[in-house]
């Protein structure tokens, strides 16, 4: 499969963008090869600027649970912009939006919308800063809550008391306030909580990880994070980005059922514009300024053309709920894929939450992202370059998770199975 315009698109990027990408996973370079400048997407597939058609389960990183380019969702932002891109004035739509929200996510009584998931999660640590005055937050190894300063931390050593940070530029004062937790782990958040609780403001937790690969909450690990924030007076806060509007519309709250005190939504609740939202309980987002002290502010913040695409999503979501038929045609993936690796000896495991799963390329159970980081990322690599030259596009790293849209009907993961047991013989 020849990428050559791709190639050329690459270097002439690379003279005006680092890495040529606008987000560093997307220059593939956890797989190898040349990424594919995409030239457009329809449905379950996307195209790339040599002609190649991909059945896409990158899926953006996950907004595009009804695949690309909806007509009704195309329609709304189409009409949307007719009126005008964006006021920096309230719009009716976005109380459409906020309402939509509050009636599905059962741990949201108020929300603000913003335009990335990095900014509600870092909107969702000041909230909590402010409203316990503590500085402390937890988060777990492998989970992504976005690029502010205060999540680029690994775990420190030993205890994991003080994390360190994980990007040049971070401030190591900054980055000591993050503690990092082995997720999964019920033991170590509990002997954690019970000897720092005090300090902590709140846990950040991505109910079902899906940075690590995907990993499933243990029975009563949720649970466990909920009873030690309450006896501890810290807060709880699902980042939903992923899951929100994924596994359900409630989310993973609701999927659990743990009302969290905080939740951060992004990608579907956008419908593939750049919308993401920080909401939760009432007295806590009433600290929001103008009617609380804490700043945060967005000049495209409930942009027109994103609560559009994100209320003509969730409508179609509200109105036929494609939950079922995704679990039936994820679970039909799930273990085709499975049965052609195992007729090849090949060592795997598949993590899946309805429309989203990983392969991980191990023996056993894969439920930490210490038990992740032991699998074989070159096998992955192999794997995601035979797939993509048959026409399958997984998300080029080990440690993301795939996912199943609406438009993935059962021809096309027929389709899908043919293709890849044709790419797998060469492993
Ligand atoms: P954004 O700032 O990229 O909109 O959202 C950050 C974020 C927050 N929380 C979770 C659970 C997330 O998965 C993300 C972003 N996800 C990555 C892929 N796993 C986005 C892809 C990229 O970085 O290009």
């Amino acid at each position: 499969m020849k990428h050559t315009l791709s190639r050329r698109f690459l270097s002439r990027a690379q003279r005006s963008i680092p890495g040529g990408v606008n987000s560093p996973v997307r220059a593939f370079r956890a797989v190898g090869g040349t990424p594919p400048f995409v030239a457009q997407g329809k449905g379950a597939i996307v195209t790339d600027v040599d002609g190649h058609r991909y059945i896409d389960y990158l899926g953006s990183w996950g907004p595009l649970i009804l695949g690309h380019a909806h007509p009704v969702v195309v329609r709304a932002v189409c009409d949307a912009a007719r009126r005008g891109t964006t006021f920096g004035a309230a719009t009716e739509r976005e109380i459409d939006l906020a309402e939509m929200i509050r009636t599905c996510m059962p741990g949201i009584e108020r929300v603000r919308l913003v335009s990335s998931g990095t900014e509600a999660l870092m909107t969702a640590a000041r909230l909590a800063r402010a409203w316990t005055r503590r500085d402390r937050i937890i988060k777990f190894t492998g989970a992504y809550h976005g690029h502010a300063d205060s999540f680029l931390v690994a775990a420190g050593s030993g205890a994991a008391t003080f994390g360190h940070p994980s990007s040049p530029g971070v401030p190591r004062a900054l980055a000591e306030l993050t503690s990092v937790l082995p997720y999964n782990d019920i033991g170590a958040v509990r002997r954690f909580m019970s000897k720092h609780g005090r300090s902590v403001a709140a846990i950040f937790v991505e109910p079902i990880a899906a940075n690590a690969g995907v990993l499933i909450p243990r029975p009563g690990f949720l649970q466990t994070l909920r009873d030690v924030t309450r006896r501890s007076n810290s807060l709880l806060v699902f980042d939903e980005v992923v899951t929100g509007f994924r596994v359900g519309m409630g989310g993973a709250q609701k999927l659990y059922g743990i009302k969290p005190d905080l939740t951060c939504l992004g990608k579907i609740v956008g419908g593939g514009l750049p919308l993401a939202a920080v909401g939760g309980r009432r007295d806590i987002l009433g600290m929001l300024s103008p009617q609380g002290p804490v700043y945060q502010a967005g000049t495209l913040s409930g942009n027109p053309l994103a609560v559009a695409a994100g209320l003509a999503t969730l409508r179609l979501l509200r109105d036929k709920p494609p939950y079922a038929i995704l679990e039936k045609l994820s679970a039909r993936l799930a273990s085709g894929l499975s049965d052609l690796l195992t007729a090849r000896c090949v060592s795997h495991r598949i993590n899946r939450v309805g429309s989203m799963m990983t392969i991980f390329f191990a023996e056993g159970l894969i439920e930490s992202y210490e038990d992740a980081k032991l699998c074989d990322t070159q096998q992955f690599a192999k794997f995601h370059g035979a797939l993509i030259c048959h026409g399958i596009y997984l998300p080029p790293a080990q440690f993301e998770a795939f996912f199943v849209s609406v438009a993935h009907t059962s021809g096309v993961i027929r389709d899908t199975l043919r293709r890849a047991k044709k790419a797998i013989n060469i492993l």
